[in-house]
């Protein structure tokens, strides 16, 4: 299976993350994407390749111009109304608050945020762009006519939405990989997310949409970020009604519980017949994730790839969360492998 990474990730590392009422070193860093490289050549994978870039036509398909417009001046607009530190919000449209974009970088941001853990910094965008182009050329593999490749993205993408940030994302990569699929020929392409938090970014791009299924399994939103989407009520508007699918699960939920979920969501993707199959493969399912609380053990991810592949479809995996550092490398390679069956 072929990778895809760049080492642009490294231009996003602000020093701070909101968390339990403090700053502390992001648990969203780049010695992850290290170790997942590590990993790749320990477990005999060819190492990854260079992206070429996305064009700007692709993201605008999932994302708001208004949002990209944003995104990509965010740090220029900071620093011009004199701030240095990384971009942060400091106020929401709340209930019964308008909901119109106001012209200050500081309402700005928080506009467009979903969560306010995620600082910008002056190479956050590149780095977002770097991360989508590993999904854009990752996806372009597959109608190359390759059965699957492997995106590693860093800063991962499925808490980003139409026109949202947070929650570590900015791009949304996975979104980004069935967007590229549809335009170069799949009529329906089904994204599965078993990363331990709802993808609630894309959710919100497919959510009126027939033409991508969205099933995701993550931690029950009453207990687990990002909270306020990702209820198994939420099921698709209009076109796209029954074509989204979530499976929240509760806290210290077994693999043997968790497979049981992922089969019910294997047999909707089944039944949904898809051209192709996007994994937004998150690792912190993991029973050491230090913000997660599922319990997946690091031979559990191996199987999973195995059920993956029964489905039998031209897939592309596109690294999301993990943040049992030391382990997200040999997690995620084990579903790499699971789905080859070596
Ligand atoms: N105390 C991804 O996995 N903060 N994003 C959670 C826990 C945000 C996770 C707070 C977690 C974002 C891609
Ligand atoms: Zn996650």
């Amino acid at each position: 299976m072929k990778s895809f990474a760049t080492t642009t990730h490294e231009l996003h590392f602000p020093a701070g993350e909101l968390s339990g009422g403090e700053f502390v070193r992001p648990f969203e860093c780049p010695e992850r994407w290290q170790h997942v490289v590590d990993a790749l050549a320990a477990q005999g994978f060819e190492a990854p390749v260079e992206p070429t870039p996305v064009p700007d036509s692709l993201l605008a398909r999932v994302h708001s111009a208004s949002y990209l417009d944003f995104l990509s001046h965010a740090w220029e607009w900071w620093t011009a109304a004199g701030f240095t530190a990384p971009a942060l919000p400091s106020v929401i449209p709340a209930r019964r608050m308008q909901q119109r974009e106001p012209a200050h970088i500081d309402g700005k941001l928080g506009y467009y945020a979903m969560a306010i853990e995620t600082a910008i910094t002056s190479g956050s965008w590149h780095a977002a762009v770097g991360s989508a182009s590993c999904a854009y050329s990752a996806a372009a593999h597959l109608q190359a006519g390759h059965s699957s490749a492997f995106a590693l993205c860093r800063p991962p993408g499925h808490h980003a939405g139409i026109d949202l940030y947070g929650g570590y994302c900015f791009l949304n990569n996975a979104a980004v990989a069935a967007q590229h699929l549809l335009d170069s020929g799949a009529l329906r392409v089904a994204v599965l997310d078993v990363d331990f938090h709802h993808g609630n970014g894309t959710q919100d791009i497919f959510y009126k949409r027939d033409d991508v299924l969205f099933v995701s399994l993550h931690g029950d939103p009453a207990d687990a970020f990002p909270h306020f989407l990702g209820y198994a009520d939420e099921q698709g508007e209009g076109a796209g009604a029954g074509f989204n699918r979530n499976y929240p699960l509760p806290e210290g939920c077994s693999f043997e519980k968790w497979s049981a979920a992922l089969n019910d969501g294997l047999q909707h993707i089944t039944r949904y017949a898809p051209d192709a199959l996007v994994v937004s493969l998150g690792v912190d399912t993991f029973e050491h994730d230090p913000i997660s609380f599922f319990k997946l053990a690091t031979d559990d991810f191996s199987r999973y790839g195995d059920s993956l592949a029964k489905l039998n479809l031209p897939t592309v995996f596109v690294m999301e969360g993990g943040y049992a550092v030391a382990e997200i490398g040999t997690n995620t390679v084990n579903v790499l492998q699971g789905f080859q069956g070596s």
